[in-house]
């Protein structure tokens, strides 16, 4: 109801609308169309009501709770299921949780904080109320383990062109799982499978997105390193960005592309990928567990493994790694 609710609005964008037309468009009665109105401005959203008038919407909240996230969604199956919490520890835990207990392809958590939002090796994830976006995709491809690593290949092009779309801006993917705009990170995606040696139950695709921080919002440790599209765009002086819209976008620009690669393979998804890659064509340093390798990075394997050639002409296979450009 909130969602139709929230539909209504949105297709009277600064229009009053009468009680008794929302009331018809519903189906319910003016009375339950109050309590809706009441439920939508403790959510933070600001309505002006005028007596023979109606109701009109002043301020969205910016919220992503899962009737604002449904009201801009056209997937097919991609967040049809969505969980949504205010705060979590880590989406990616909850997610790993219902796969386990038989969540359906195509089930999305999303959280508005995460309390222990985690990165690659252990690695810490900050994911700050209000500004961000945490979420995890549960996926059940038909494919064997090793070639999962290639659905993080998808996820960074279905945040690039979803990050186009909503705000022109243009980012850049550094193998295997970051995202930057203007050298600095803003999206970190983080895939995990529940699998048997030649057999996988699931892939837990996690993307962790920096939308409107200011630079304040940055603790510390990140705030060197890590940037928002808020403070990318418009020189920080902008509308803060529709978080709801913008997690609808990623998902409906996922599924596209992971329709497009069950049928035709990577092959199909590759050139994307390379087009907006800031690391193939170019020398870098690519820092493992034990090694570190410094070479010309000549593309990737169809796999999504990162080929480097070292000073000595031999060609190494890289299958994780943190790059330095
Ligand atoms: C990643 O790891 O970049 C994967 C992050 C995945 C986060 C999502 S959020 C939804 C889902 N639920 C989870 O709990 N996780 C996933 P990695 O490549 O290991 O990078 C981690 C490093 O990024 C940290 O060591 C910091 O240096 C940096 N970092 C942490 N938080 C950041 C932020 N908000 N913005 C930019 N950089 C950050």
């Amino acid at each position: 109801m909130k969602e139709q609710l929230l539909k209504i609005f949105q297709d009277h964008q600064g229009e009053y609308i009468s009680g008794e037309k929302i009331s018809q468009e519903l189906g319910c009665s003016r009375t339950a169309v109050w309590k809706h109105i009441e439920e939508l401005r403790k959510n933070g959203y600001q309505l002006d009501s005028a007596p023979r008038k109606g109701y009109r919407m002043v301020m969205r909240a910016n919220g992503i709770h899962t009737h604002e996230i449904k009201q801009y969604l056209t997937t097919k199956f991609l967040g049809r299921e969505l969980t949504y919490f205010d705060a979590t520890e880590s989406t990616q835990q909850i997610a790993h949780k219902l796969a386990q207990d038989g969540a359906e392809e195509g089930h999305v958590v999303v959280a508005n904080e995460q309390t222990k939002g985690k990165g690659r090796l252990g690695r810490v994830w900050h994911s700050r109320s209000n500004t961000s976006i945490s979420m995890s995709m549960i996926l059940r491809p038909p494919l064997p383990p090793q070639k999962t690593p290639q659905l993080t290949l998808l996820a960074a092009v279905a945040v690039v062109q979803a990050i186009k779309k909503n705000t022109g801006l243009q980012c850049e993917i550094k193998w295997p799982n970051d995202i930057l705009l203007k050298g600095k990170k803003l999206v970190g995606i983080l895939t995990e499978m529940q699998a048997d040696p030649d057999l996988v139950h699931s892939v837990i695709i996690g993307i962790g997105l920096n939308v409107n921080q200011t630079s304040e919002d940055f603790g510390e440790d990140i705030a060197h390193l890590a940037t928002s599209l808020h403070l990318e765009k418009d020189g920080a002086s902008g509308e803060p960005v529709d978080r709801a819209r913008l997690i609808a976008d990623i998902l409906l620009e996922f599924e596209e592309l992971y329709e497009e690669y069950l049928e035709n393979g990577f092959q199909s998804i590759r050139p994307l990928w390379e087009s907006y890659s800031i690391s193939v064509g170019t020398y870098i340093y690519a820092r493992m567990i034990k090694d570190v390798i410094y070479g010309y990075a000549k593309g990737i394997t169809d796999d999504g493994v990162l080929l480097v050639e070292d000073e000595s002409g031999k060609t190494h296979h890289i299958y994780s790694a943190d790059i330095e450009i």
